[in-house]
């Protein structure tokens, strides 16, 4: 039987929460791109919440590359299953989804949702590699799918691409821009996305500059939510708590937070009323949540798995890693850190370990540890600049680094897929080493698109980073990883 409001309220079990408004009286507001499970379990949570008192905020999911959740949600009108696993364990089916498109099938549709006169918000979350930035922030005019995109504009491939379109179309039919929100863990995501839509919109059609960089706007956000990949312990479980099947359920903690930096124009839902956070100061909340959190999440993922660990739960049990990460973020990266309004770093420290701890959800390291090309440019480099500016320790900060050289030569060597859109690049580097601190890391820092000259020149970083590599070097087990840790 499929995923219904109706097979649910006769064999779901009594504590399941259910979208409670009319499904039918609701309007698409919001096309986002990316429905992954972040976002499922995130922005579409939030935006069901909202549903309960204004229909007008529906959303029109976009993959930019599979079918499988088009697939798997299409039959189930949209509804799906978010099991929220914490020391009290809930389960809730969200029903914001009103529509998912593919758009490489139908790139037409996709743009006509775009510019339809009530989307007032268009959202993302297709990881840091779906902006096409270079290393300086800017557009990658050399990225396949941007020279693709300047050549089809009415056929995008990409976010930026499809962004582009559309807002010259709204802009020919006189209608206001809308909302674009970046939902992903990149520093200052707002400007980021906003300055890659410019230098698109000045290389393929000047003349609509002028109006995007007036008129459109693009807020900055923090988004949190520890969320592991669905698995079939997940699948199982939510099948008994809703007596049917679910195509593709998510899972989350019961932690989530959504800052959204105060610069929003038109109709927006009552974000306020559903726990999302209107502020002046997200760059503050989204700086300590990519340092502290996602750089302690990167460190253990490369670290645990290099000692044999399988969860963020399982490294956190590893007390000589534990203390090492509590460190890292207390002396390292905390330091640096200027507190937004309302946010206490130490007890935000405290609460980030607590919820590393959980032992309900099995967080793969492996998860955390895709894509590192991507995400160590944000959540460990940044802070190694600034440490090495202000005469800071980097010491511990090199480990997450050296680690991951080594995770990568292990993948390597042991003829597992790198996840990463450096894979080649990376998979050539790792055979290249021969196991010398100096002359592998030497090999690893050409790695340009990934640090800067300056940074891997500076003679301070290198030999640090040449310390902690040599220290990790035969880490192959538990107790050899806290004796590198702490000898
Ligand atoms: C994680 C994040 O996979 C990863 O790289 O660090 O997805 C992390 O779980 C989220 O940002 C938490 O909000």
């Amino acid at each position: 039987m499929t995923l219904s409001l109706a097979s649910i309220a006769v064999l779901g079990s009594r504590d399941l929460k259910i979208p409670t408004y009319d499904r039918n009286a609701v309007s698409i507001g919001i096309v986002h791109f990316g429905p992954g499970a972040f976002h499922r379990v995130h922005q579409a949570c939030y935006i069901d919440d909202a549903l309960h008192t204004d229909p007008r905020w529906g959303i029109c999911e976009v993959s930019l590359h599979s079918t499988g959740v088009r697939d798997a949600l299409q039959p189930q009108a949209g509804l799906y299953t978010i099991a929220i696993l914490d020391e009290q364990s809930s389960f809730r089916v969200v029903g914001s989804v009103k529509e998912v498109l593919v758009a490489p099938e139908s790139p037409g549709a996709v743009l006509e949702r775009m510019v339809a006169p009530t989307t007032y918000i268009v959202s993302a979350t297709i990881t840091e590699k779906g902006y096409c930035l270079n290393k300086e922030g800017g557009l990658d005019f050399s990225h396949p799918d941007i020279a693709h995109d300047l050549k089809h504009p009415d056929a995008p491939k990409t976010f930026v691409g499809f962004l582009a379109r559309a807002l010259r179309i709204r802009h020919d039919r006189g209608l206001e821009p809308f909302n674009a929100i970046s939902c992903d863990n990149l520093a200052d995501n707002g400007h980021r996305l906003r300055r890659a839509v410019l230098e698109f919109v000045r290389s393929s059609d000047p003349g609509l500059a002028a109006w995007v960089e007036k008129e459109v706007t693009f807020p900055c956000t923090m988004v949190d939510s520890i969320t592991p990949a669905t698995d079939d312990a997940l699948r199982a479980r939510v099948k008994e708590a809703l007596g049917v099947e679910d195509l593709w359920p998510v899972q989350r903690e019961f932690f989530s937070q959504w800052v959204i930096e105060n610069k929003l124009r038109g109709p927006q839902p009552d974000w306020a009323s559903v726990g999302v956070t209107v502020t002046d100061d997200v760059a503050g909340f989204e700086r300590a949540k990519l340092r502290l959190l996602n750089g302690a999440h990167s460190t253990l993922a490369y670290t645990g798995s290099l000692a044999g660990y399988e969860t963020v739960s399982s490294a956190m049990g590893d007390k000589a890693l534990a203390t090492f990460v509590r460190q890292m973020m207390i002396e390292d990266i905390r330091s640096g850190l200027a507190a937004p309004k309302g946010l206490d770093l130490d007890q935000y420290i405290e609460a980030v370990l607590r919820r590393f701890r959980n032992p309900t959800i099995r967080h793969l390291l492996s998860q955390i540890a895709w894509d590192g090309s991507q995400k160590l440019p944000f959540r460990i480099l940044p802070t190694i600049a600034e440490n090495l500016a202000a005469g800071r320790s980097i010491a511990r900060l090199c480990v997450p680094l050296a680690a991951w050289f080594h995770f990568i030569r292990w993948m390597v060597r042991n003829e597992r897929q790198i996840m990463d859109p450096l894979a080649a690049q990376l998979t050539d580097l790792a055979k290249r080493c021969n196991g010398d601190a100096a002359h592998d890391v030497g090999v690893f820092l050409g790695l340009e698109k990934v640090f800067s000259a300056e940074l891997a020149q500076n003679a301070t970083f290198r030999a640090a980073l040449e310390k902690a590599y040599a220290r990790l070097s035969s880490v192959e087990s538990p107790a050899q990883l806290g004796e590198a840790l702490t000898g």
